[in-house]
């Protein structure tokens, strides 16, 4: 990728950066945060994850940039976490690739050690998309994780092919419902019905479903009414520097 060697010196001067979106339990009390990188650019603006993640793997996927911004990202966020109060949580994104690499446990379990921060604490978010390639080896990679005592959160779901073998398959903890299943939950009746099918079918799984996109009193309202267990959203708060969400 072309910007790949500018984000590779990015890294190593710590330009790459962390925001923190707070997520909300259904009592309203703040739960944690889900931690989203940002490099900017300059020219081209703020890049965010997924096109960072784009130029990092190139045309490998597996390549050493990607697990630089892998570890980096890692890293920095169980810094910052490390000085909250102990009960809030820690959400991380991680890509097929991350979980394809035969070293991601070490990397998790000696970024845990390093910064002390309790395994219990962290939830690595895995999309749908992240799974289609390998999902056996997928799946193995997250039983090492849940066995460290991490957490595993299914993201965007809803979004994208919706594939349910995953359910089935993968040791889960909670079901992050994208904003697309959320955004006409207040007014769209048939929006409200697949959510109570969603949150009826995860919770008979023994998981949280957490609700993103979050916009709106009503749709707030809503998702806490019928069962979500947690929640994100501007409502609660953008994506926000660490300093700002330690205040908060
Ligand atoms: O807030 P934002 O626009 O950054 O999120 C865009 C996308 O990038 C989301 O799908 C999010 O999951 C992904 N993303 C954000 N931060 C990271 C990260 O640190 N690693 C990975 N792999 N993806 C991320
Ligand atoms: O795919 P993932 O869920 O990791 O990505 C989260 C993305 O959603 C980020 O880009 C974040 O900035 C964005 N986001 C978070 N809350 C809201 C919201 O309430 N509305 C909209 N439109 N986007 C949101
Ligand atoms: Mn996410
Ligand atoms: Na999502």
């Amino acid at each position: 990728h072309p910007l790949a060697s500018e984000l590779a010196g990015a890294l190593e001067r710590d330009e790459v950066t962390l925001l923190f979106q707070p997520q909300f339990a259904a009592d309203g009390a703040l739960y944690g945060a889900e931690a989203l990188v940002r490099w900017d650019h300059g020219e081209l603006g703020k890049l965010a994850g997924d096109e960072l993640v784009l130029i990092a793997q190139g045309s490998h996927g597996l390549s050493e940039l990607a697990r630089g911004l892998t570890d980096h990202v890692l890293r920095r966020a169980l810094a910052a976490a490390g000085a909250w109060p102990d009960h809030l949580s820690l959400s991380l994104n991680v890509t097929a690739a991350d979980l394809a690499a035969a070293d991601f446990t070490a990397a998790v379990t000696a970024a845990l050690a390093d910064t002390g921060f309790d395994p219990a604490r962290l939830t690595l978010e895995i999309t749908e998309q992240a799974m289609v390639a390998e999902l056996d080896r997928s799946a193995m990679r997250l039983e090492e994780l849940v066995a460290l005592g991490v957490r595993v959160a299914l993201d965007d779901f809803g979004a994208g092919f919706c594939n349910f073998r995953y359910l089935k398959k993968l040791p889960l903890h909670y079901l992050k419902l994208d904003r697309s299943m959320v955004q006409g939950i207040a007014e769209d009746r048939r929006d409200l019905e697949v959510l109570r099918g969603i949150v009826a079918m995860a919770n008979a799984l023994d998981l949280k479903v957490i609700a993103e996109g979050i916009e709106s009193e009503a749709q707030r309202d809503a998702v806490v009414r019928e069962g979500c267990a947690a929640w994100q959203g501007y409502l609660g708060g953008k994506p926000m520097a660490a300093g700002d969400f330690a205040a908060l």
